[in-house]
């Protein structure tokens, strides 16, 4: 009988995925590898590091619980070889293996060097398509096929209709619409009383991975403690359920909001469960929508909640792998600044960016909204080369694996691929932060300073953007209030705005 090896890989922790569900238990070995490679390609945040390898070892123990037979070997292992190809190639001759299945990973880097694995191993090496999204490629391809621009929304409706999520027995939308988004956008006042997400105590297992992040990757960005993240499906479970119960009927209407030292508002903090395999997005969206249906939440916050996920997440997704690898080297706007140093350390003056910064380094989190409207749009602003920009995303938040950061980053914050994801880039003047939080009143930059001494940067920033652009952009129907205000603002208005991004660009280290 031919002896399988099932790769599972640090963000494939489901125990419905296709190569654990189309094997047999008798005639397989599991296999899961802390690698060097994989938590230092990026130097990926140590929470990061700590929660894939904790979880990999709580599903490890499940799996031998379920009678898998799994071989995992830990980074402190003293033979092991540092990468997954050597570590596999260890596997296949330890337990005399004569094939390798595993699931497509989430990045083209490995999708490509596991497309070298058969001959590299001398046996049949197995590739599936992941099974835990609710879009495979084929009906991706199938829905992008032709189109010159990519609209989420058409797309959405789409995948409404065909999950029958919030949709009524006649094949309508719930509440006649498909879009609440209007009502979804109410700023918060500071006393607002705001639930924690749910916050778990290292256990054993957990405690030793991080002595052992803590001690090998003392060098990379963020703190390890508190860790608190879910590292199992059952805690995975109890958090989705605490978040359906508590903080889901205002998702809605503070969707955009931002609080400062607020780090989580009425967010779900699902995405490091959901991406690592703990969760399953179908089923979570299913959990919301029974809250829907119980009365327990409005449809406002519960179509919101859906669309992030079977709408943002899926299209992002079909994205990534339907534009190839070539699309991380994408600049449409020709950015060539460096990342600024204060997106390490939160050494800046500007309220918003370092309460950002600061709380990614203690949490490997920030809400949508600082990651698109804060760190997103300064970046943007200040013309930052978007490789760069990508490479801290994925490297900095715990829920960061390339499908779902690339297109996010590189598309819809930094408009790199010139609009093929998003319908226009995501530029905006302090006003914006100013309108969506309560940041600017504690910043000691002045938000209605439009720029000279003192002026908040986002403001001058964001008119220089518009200027430098003007070949690129002013084609752009969503930015035709943007050029008629430009063009209709006085010379020296102009320069003042241009002088002070210079200055201001010039200082960057
Ligand atoms: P909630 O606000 O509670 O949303 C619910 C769920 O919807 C999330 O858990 C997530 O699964 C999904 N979701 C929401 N927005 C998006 C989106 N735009 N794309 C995909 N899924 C979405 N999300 C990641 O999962 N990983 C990333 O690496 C990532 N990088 C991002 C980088 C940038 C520049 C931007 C602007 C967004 C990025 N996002 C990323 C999307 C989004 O910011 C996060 O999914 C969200 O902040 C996670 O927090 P939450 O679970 O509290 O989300
Ligand atoms: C993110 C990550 C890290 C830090 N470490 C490992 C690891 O040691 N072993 C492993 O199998 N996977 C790890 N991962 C997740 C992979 O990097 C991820 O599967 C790919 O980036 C594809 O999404
Ligand atoms: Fe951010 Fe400008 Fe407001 Fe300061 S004034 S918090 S830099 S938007």
């Amino acid at each position: 009988m031919a002896k399988t090896l099932i790769l599972i890989l640090g963000d494939q922790l489901s125990s419905d995925i296709a190569s654990l569900r189309d094997t047999g238990r008798n005639d397989a070995v599991v296999f899961m590898a802390e690698v060097y490679e994989e938590a230092t390609y990026v130097r990926h945040h140590k929470k990061k590091i700590a929660l894939v390898f904790a979880a990999m070892r709580h599903f490890a123990t499940e799996l031998r619980r379920d009678g898998w037979s799994v071989d995992y070997v830990t980074l402190d292992d003293p033979n092991n070889a540092g990468s997954l190809a050597q570590e596999v190639a260890r596997a296949v001759s330890r337990l005399a293996i004569d094939r390798v299945v595993v699931v497509q990973p989430g990045e083209w880097r490995l999708v490509t060097e596991i497309g070298n694995w058969g001959d590299f191993l001398g046996i049949p090496v197995t590739v599936l398509e992941d099974n835990r999204f609710i879009v495979s490629h084929a009906r991706f391809n199938d829905w992008a096929g032709g189109r010159k621009q990519f609209r989420m929304e058409y797309f959405y409706r789409e995948i409404r209709r065909e999950t029958g999520l919030l949709m009524t027995d006649s094949g309508e939308p719930e509440g006649g619409r498909w879009n609440f988004d209007v009502e979804n956008r109410k700023t918060m006042s500071p006393d607002f009383f705001l639930p924690l997400p749910t916050q778990f105590e290292p256990d054993e297992i957990t405690q030793e991975v991080l002595n052992l992040v803590g001690s090998r990757f003392a060098d990379h960005f963020g703190d390890l403690s508190p860790f608190w993240f879910a590292v199992s499906r059952a805690q995975a479970e109890a958090s989705l359920d605490a978040f359906i119960e508590s903080f889901l009927p205002h998702f809605g209407d503070y969707q955009d909001a931002m609080v400062d030292g607020e780090r989580f508002l009425y967010h779900s903090v699902l995405s490091t469960s959901i991406n690592i395999g703990l969760l399953n997005p179908l089923a979570v969206c299913r959990a919301a929508e029974q809250a829907y249906y119980n009365g327990k939440a409005p449809l406002n916050a519960v179509e919101g909640f859906i669309r992030q996920i079977i709408g943002w997440r899926e299209y992002v997704r079909g994205i990534y792998w339907l534009e190839g690898p070539s699309y991380a080297e994408r600049n449409f706007l020709q950015a060539a600044r460096a990342l600024p140093g204060f997106y390490w350390t939160g050494n800046t003056r500007m309220a918003c960016v370092r309460a950002a910064v600061l709380q990614t380094k203690e949490e490997a989190y920030a809400h949508h909204i600082q990651r698109l409207m804060v760190t997103g749009t300064f970046a943007l602003l200040a013309g930052v080369r978007p490789k760069e920009v990508h490479e801290w995303y994925l490297a900095v938040y715990a829920d960061a694996f390339e499908w779902v950061e690339l297109p996010n980053t590189l598309g819809m914050s930094q408009y790199a691929d010139g609009g093929l994801l998003a319908s226009k880039p995501y530029a905006a003047s302090g006003t914006y932060i100013d309108k969506m939080s309560d940041y600017c009143g504690n910043c000691s930059y002045k938000v209605k300073l439009k720029h000279g001494e003192g002026a908040c940067p986002f403001n001058f920033l964001y008119w220089d953007f518009i200027a430098r652009n003007d070949e690129k952009l002013r084609g752009n129907p969503r930015l035709g209030m943007a050029y008629r205000t430009w063009d209709k603002m006085k010379d020296e208005t102009k320069q003042g705005h241009r002088d002070s991004a210079k200055q201001f660009l010039d200082s960057l280290v």
